[in-house]
């Protein structure tokens, strides 16, 4: 790592960490699924500066917001999991084509997170399989949702960040 790419990853972690703080539910049925829009962020360090660059800026504002706010290590670690797999997929085929990548990292870490979330909820909840085949639906939706909304976003944002960071 450059300077120059050391001091960005800062400095977008510091970005990524504050607007986290916007977190919400999308469906109040599962609101332990909480929208936020710092994978954004970290989609945005990881197209110029590699992958690592993305998860070094995931891990660090979620360590930070874990101790700050939000002191729930399970939803931290799903957290970092979902983006994690997003940034991979979206950062490694955006050059080629930000549609097909951004499709393929939205449905990807959707079935991840299905897939995980078998194991996590009912152990989470202290609860039956079956609570998760109740939350299945909003865990599917609110997966494609959130990830949908980020990779959209991240499309002209580095249109403009070009322009005023010269991010290349
Ligand atoms: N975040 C996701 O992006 N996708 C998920 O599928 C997901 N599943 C979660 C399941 C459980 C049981 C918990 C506690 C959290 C989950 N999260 C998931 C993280 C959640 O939306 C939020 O970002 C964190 O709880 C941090 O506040």
């Amino acid at each position: 790592m450059n300077t120059k790419k050391i001091s960005l990853v800062g400095v977008f972690s510091a970005v990524a960490l504050a607007v986290m703080f916007i977190e919400f539910p999308i469906f109040p049925a599962a609101s332990f699924l909480k929208y936020d829009p710092s994978d954004i962020v970290a989609l945005l360090v990881a197209i110029p500066y590699g992958i690592s660059s993305g998860f070094t800026v995931i891990v660090i504002k979620d360590i930070l917001y874990y101790l700050i706010k939000s002191g729930d290590i399970v939803g931290i670690l799903m957290n970092i999991i979902a983006g994690f797999s997003f940034v991979f997929f979206a950062a490694k085929f955006w050059n080629k084509n930000r549609i097909l990548a951004g499709s393929l990292a939205t449905i990807v870490t959707t079935i991840l997170m299905v897939a995980i979330n078998a194991v996590v909820v009912p152990f989470y909840f202290k609860a039956p399989f079956s609570l998760y085949l109740k939350f299945l639906p909003w865990i599917i939706a609110f997966n494609l949702i959130k990830f949908g909304i980020d990779f959209v976003a991240v499309i002209p944002l580095t249109k403009y960040l070009d322009k005023v960071f010269r991010l290349d």
